[in-house]
């Protein structure tokens, strides 16, 4: 995939920012610091997204536009254990207004870390994104933290156990990259 152009297309911190839009959009959720903004990153191949090895880095749904008709949502964190109790709710609201306003959801890419696998706040998250019939692609960051055959059975796992596709993936290596675009093409063909 050669990408021309994106850009930064909007920050909203609050249900009341967000605009109505009925561009294709590719959704990425995920606990704190499993590595959602790496990965738009990774996939427009520039430093778009800020990243950092503190969790809780992406505060506001950030919109990226992609060569003009595509839109990335990059989700705040959840699930981060040292944000204070207001900060948490709030991320929270944010992610539940956004999912009940937004339009033309074509993939709802749901990051889970390949160490640590279904964590309590990703079955919430899951919960939502089923309520709300989207197309889900489950993505297992940080492969390069684990074993090949681990790859394998937590795929297998999430297949047999949750009934979700499941693809790894690695900053450190594009053959996660070349099939998750691949994934993308499809689901935002007409
Ligand atoms: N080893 C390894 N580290 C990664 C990978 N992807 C992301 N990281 C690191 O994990 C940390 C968090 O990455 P981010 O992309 O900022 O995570 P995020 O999900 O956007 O985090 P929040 O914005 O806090 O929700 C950074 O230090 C990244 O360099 C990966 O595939 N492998
Ligand atoms: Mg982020």
């Amino acid at each position: 995939m050669n990408i021309k152009i994106s850009e930064l297309a909007g920050t909203f911190f609050n249900a009341s920012q967000l605009p109505l839009d009925s561009r294709p959009k590719i959704l990425f959720f995920g606990r704190s610091n499993v590595g959602k903004s790496s990965l738009i990153n990774t996939l427009l191949e520039r430093r778009l997204a800020r990243t950092s090895s503190m969790p809780g880095k992406t505060l506001s749904v950030n919109y990226y536009l992609v060569d003009r008709r595509l839109i990335f949502a990059d989700l705040p964190g959840y699930g981060y254990a040292r944000v204070s109790k207001d900060e948490s709710a709030r991320v929270r609201r944010l992610i539940s207004d956004f999912l009940a306003r937004v339009e033309n959801v074509r993939l709802a890419a749901l990051l889970i870390d390949s160490r640590h696998g279904f964590l309590p706040p990703d079955l919430d998250t899951l919960a939502q994104i089923v309520e709300k019939n989207l197309p889900i692609l489950t993505i297992l960051t940080k492969s390069d933290k684990i074993s090949f055959s681990q790859q394998r059975n937590l795929i297998e796992q999430f297949k047999d156990k949750y009934g979700l596709a499941a693809i790894s993936f690695s900053i450190k290596s594009p053959a996660g990259k070349i099939e998750i675009w691949r994934l993308i093409k499809e689901a935002i063909k007409e």
